[in-house]
């Protein structure tokens, strides 16, 4: 096992990674801008390195100055949390080459499912069903319109590079083609350069959901269950619920099982999320993200596993805690994303924290890295805290969480709590029943946002 592990990364993430590291055990180093001196990362850690200016190219994103780091502090591993260079190969061969151990899968991995186009096609022949499609890169116009013939309108245009909702492009119709086909292939070059894009069927009312799972890298694999992460504003996540309202055991079962034999086939290691779209009782892959999610903390409380100490001891090269069969799912949880915004635009609102005072009590968990007093700094982004919580069923963990949401201060700057308060009064999120675009008509009809 390490003894000592870097983390590069800042916030709530970096705070979970170092409570894992104190439980195992293993020392851990922080890194930090110059505008993270009084973070709280950096206070929790065992030691910590300031790697540069605020804007995150020049520090957190800053290859040379965390490896750097590391050398300095002799630290043997990196985890890289989420966003940042979580999903970067060029890192994660950097460290390679220093003789580092990346907390995560293998830079091919990253980089097969970092391709869209290539994720879709290793997924497909490993047997996980697909959205409709191109099936690889169209070159040209006339390539579009035999596949917009093919599968029917409305089609949507993404770009290979992209990911997360960036670089993607409706086409209603064949009219809408040519215009659709030309600003997605632009804008990709001009985002990503590359301008390679694939066709999809468009889904029109489908809920997002992602399985985790977790590879062992010596060709094993486990899944544990799904979130449904269907409440998003402009690609932005809101609420995360684990397990999903609209999946039935079975149903997660068997597409578990399938998640889990895809990723045990190539030898995935560590954790990952597949994600779908699902409508009218079916599974369609969209992508896959190979890092640990914002969200995962609802997946660890309903099948009670830390999923950062089992991405460690993997990359430490131990097997899996846990097997197929002990994880069980027991009860519900719910994350809502606590973010320094204010409503109804969502406008970016840093400053200084007067008064913090987490919720607590039972089945409560409050990931954050924030305390009163804290200023938060201008250069990042917004999410400052996630509220978990867990109960033995949905309707429970609910009320559970509008009464956390109630003991929740965060005075001196504007958050989404009152988003949360207000989706906790909505039927649709009562019941359940809601799909990828009930939050921004609501949002729209309810907060009057532009
Ligand atoms: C789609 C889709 C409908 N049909 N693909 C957006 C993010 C990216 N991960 C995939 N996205 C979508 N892909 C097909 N074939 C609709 C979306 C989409 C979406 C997906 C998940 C969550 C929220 C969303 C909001 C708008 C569009």
């Amino acid at each position: 096992m390490f003894s000592k592990i870097l983390i590069a990364n800042r916030g709530e993430i970096a705070l979970r990674v170092i409570r894992a590291c104190r439980e195992m055990g293993i020392k851990s180093v922080a890194v930090h801008s110059t505008a993270d001196s009084d973070a709280m990362h950096v206070r929790l850690a065992h030691e910590s390195v300031c790697i540069g200016p605020p804007p995150a190219t020049d520090s957190y994103l800053s290859i040379p100055d965390i490896i750097a780091a590391c050398e300095i502090t002799g630290a043997e591993a990196v985890h890289p949390g989420y966003g940042f260079l979580s999903e970067n190969a060029r890192f994660v061969e950097a460290l390679e080459d220093h003789g580092i151990v990346f907390i995560g899968p293998s830079s091919e991995h990253i980089r097969l499912m970092g391709d869209k186009i290539t994720a879709k096609e290793t997924m497909k022949n490993l047997g996980v069903p697909v959205v409709p499609g191109s099936d690889g890169g169209v070159p040209d116009l006339e390539t579009a319109r035999r596949i917009g013939r093919e599968i029917g309108y409305p089609v949507i245009v993404k770009a290979t590079a992209g990911g997360g909702g960036r670089g993607m492009k409706l086409a209603r119709s064949e009219n809408e083609l040519e215009q659709a086909f030309r600003t997605a292939r632009a804008e990709a070059r001009a985002a990503f350069g590359n301008d390679e894009v694939y066709i999809e069927k468009y889904l029109g009312r489908p809920r997002h959901i992602e399985f985790q799972i977790f590879g062992d890298g010596r060709g094993a694999a486990v899944h544990l269950g799904e979130r449904d992460c269907s409440l998003q504003r402009r690609h932005q996540k809101v609420f995360e619920e684990c397990p999903s309202p609209a999946i039935s055991p079975d149903l997660r079962a068997e597409m578990g099982a399938v998640c889990a034999r895809a990723v045990a086939d190539i030898g995935y290691a560590g954790a990952g999320t597949i994600e779908f779209l699902y409508e009218d009782g079916r599974f369609y892959f969209i992508e896959m993200n190979t890092r640990l999610q914002v969200e995962h903390p609802v997946t660890e409380e309903v099948f009670n596993v830390d999923l950062v100490r089992e991405q460690i001891r993997v990359a430490a090269g131990e097997a899996l805690s846990f097997t197929q069969e002990a994880l069980v799912p027991l009860g519900h949880a719910i994350e809502v994303r606590i973010n320094a915004e204010k409503l109804p635009n969502f406008t970016p609102s840093p400053g200084t924290i007067g008064t913090y005072h987490a919720p607590g009590g039972l089945g409560v968990r409050m990931d954050s890295a924030i305390y009163s007093g804290y200023r938060i700094p201008p250069y990042y982004d917004s999410l400052i805290g996630k509220l978990i919580v867990r109960a033995p069923d949905r309707p429970a963990a609910l009320m559970r969480l509008s009464r956390a949401l109630r003991e929740l201060v965060v005075d001196g700057i504007d958050t989404t709590a009152p988003l949360h308060h207000a989706l906790l009064e909505e039927e649709a999120v009562l019941s359940g029943d809601y799909d990828i675009h009930w939050l921004e008509n609501m949002l729209r009809e309810k907060f009057r946002a532009d």
